[in-house]
């Protein structure tokens, strides 16, 4: 590796460290000490275990593994251990107060940026183009998001302010879907240096012609299929999607609410119209599922999204995302928590694929047909607990990332995983159909 490449590395490592501490600053500065420290939801840790896991796994990685070093607080390790005790009971864990929590965090940065410039970034897997810094900058930035759905789940007045995505979308003039056509595809990377062990290693897959709606679903569009009685049909449902709306009277996404004639939803602390031009957000898989078999289509494979999202007919390539290879601008996405909600479909016209499908990245997490599995030849790295426990049918795979999700972690790569119920997180989907046979 020469000077310059080391140099760029590091800058990039030291960029996505600060990038990240920056946002979890944010999200744990804006709420006192008690709202830190309380449950908003069974769903979700208190923000201060977050606070200390981030650093908890920061100083695992980073300080102990990558240094060498020997354990800074080695008697929190199973407070913050995420497979020993579910979120439900974490309140009731000897957490370290948010002052501690805030001052063990400052600690293990100071000394992590200094294993950073002391670093040779080669010759171990684990170091290999600053493969542990990046990682462990895309933990804190996922746990980010996931602080931010607790601020979503929060009651009482807002605290965090952003400006509003762009206005015009204009997703209705639109071709309604984008046909893609049959034949390989290269699905997976094995060179994108910060890429995780499930999106490895890059492999051959063939699909057949289908096509795949230019936008995602539209909360308009969804209000059509409540219209409908899409909630009240058992026709369009699976059975646990069926029992799960029934047993908790679901009829609208997560957070909507029927004032009068009209739709509201909170978001993050204020009440608003729906708006019918953006993205439908707060969908579990189960509904996503029935609004595509009401509208007579289904949801895409996971092969699908990501060749929709990546492939270059042209060339016959992959590529790192839709527009190109390169990394993602605010004209390309919506990303990084720059604003607090999806923006409207038809946006960011600059970060379309080359068949034209738009908005694969960013506003909101995609739900596909596909369970969670490994590609072939798949290696888990560095721990089994990242990706290898979580594969089998129990969990569906979302592609594309949210306005939550920074740009380091997302990619045409990156995949996510949740269950089929789950609808707090910031899941919307678009739909597909197969092509005709030729
Ligand atoms: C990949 C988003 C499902 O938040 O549960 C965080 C990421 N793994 N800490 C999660 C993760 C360990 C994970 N998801
Ligand atoms: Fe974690």
């Amino acid at each position: 590796m020469t000077v310059t490449d080391e140099t760029t590395l590091r800058q990039r490592a030291l960029d996505a460290l600060l990038t990240a501490r920056n946002r979890t600053s944010l999200l744990t500065d804006c709420v006192d000490d008690g709202e830190l420290t309380a449950q908003h939801s069974p769903l979700m840790s208190p923000l201060v275990w977050d606070l200390a896991h981030i650093s908890n796994q920061e100083e695992q990685w980073l300080w102990r593994t990558v240094a060498g070093r020997a354990a800074l607080r080695p008697e929190i390790d199973s407070v913050y251990d995420a497979f020993e005790h579910p979120r439900s009971v974490r309140p009731t864990l000897p957490l370290l107060p948010p002052a501690e929590a805030r001052a063990y965090a400052s600690d293990v940065r100071a000394r992590v940026l200094d294993v950073l410039d002391r670093t040779a970034l080669e010759g171990r897997p684990l170091v290999e183009s600053a493969f542990a810094f990046g990682m462990i900058a895309q933990h804190e930035q996922q746990h980010d998001e996931t602080m931010l759905i607790t601020h979503q789940l929060r009651r009482g007045p807002a605290v965090l302010t952003a400006p509003p995505p762009p206005a015009n979308g204009a997703g209705d003039l639109l071709p309604a879907e984008v046909r893609v056509p049959g034949g390989p595809f290269t699905m997976g990377t094995s060179d994108e240096p910060w890429a995780l062990d499930n999106e490895r290693p890059a492999h051959t897959r063939i699909t057949p012609a289908f096509f795949i709606d230019t936008v995602p679903v539209t909360n308009g569009a969804y209000l059509r299929f409540i219209a409908d009685g899409g909630y009240t049909d058992e026709r369009w449902w699976r059975l646990e999607g069926w029992a799960q709306i029934r047993q908790h009277s679901i009829a609208a996404p997560l957070f909507w609410r029927k004032d009068g004639g009209q739709w509201l939803r909170r978001r993050f602390g204020v009440d608003e119209p729906v708006p019918e031009d953006q993205p439908v957000v707060h969908v579990s898989w189960y509904e996503a599922d029935a609004y595509a078999r009401w509208a007579g289509r289904r949801l895409p494979t996971e092969a699908e999204w990501e060749k929709a999202a990546r492939h270059d007919p042209a060339s016959g390539r992959s590529r790192r995302y839709p527009w190109g290879d390169a990394d993602p601008t605010p004209a390309h996405a919506n990303l990084g928590q720059r604003h607090l909600s999806p923006a409207p479909a038809g946006s960011y016209p600059e970060g379309r694929s080359p068949l034209g499908v738009r908005q694969l990245i960013g506003d909101v997490w995609e739900w596909t047909a596909s369970d969670f599995l490994p590609y072939p030849g798949f290696t888990a790295f560095p721990y089994k607990e990242y990706s290898e426990v979580f594969f089998g049918d129990a969990h569906k795979v979302l592609r594309g990332g949210s306005f939550a999700v920074d740009a380091v972690a997302c990619r045409g790569t990156f995949r996510n995983w949740d269950l089929p119920v789950r609808r707090q997180i910031f899941s919307g989907f678009r739909t597909a159909r197969d092509a005709e046979p030729s």
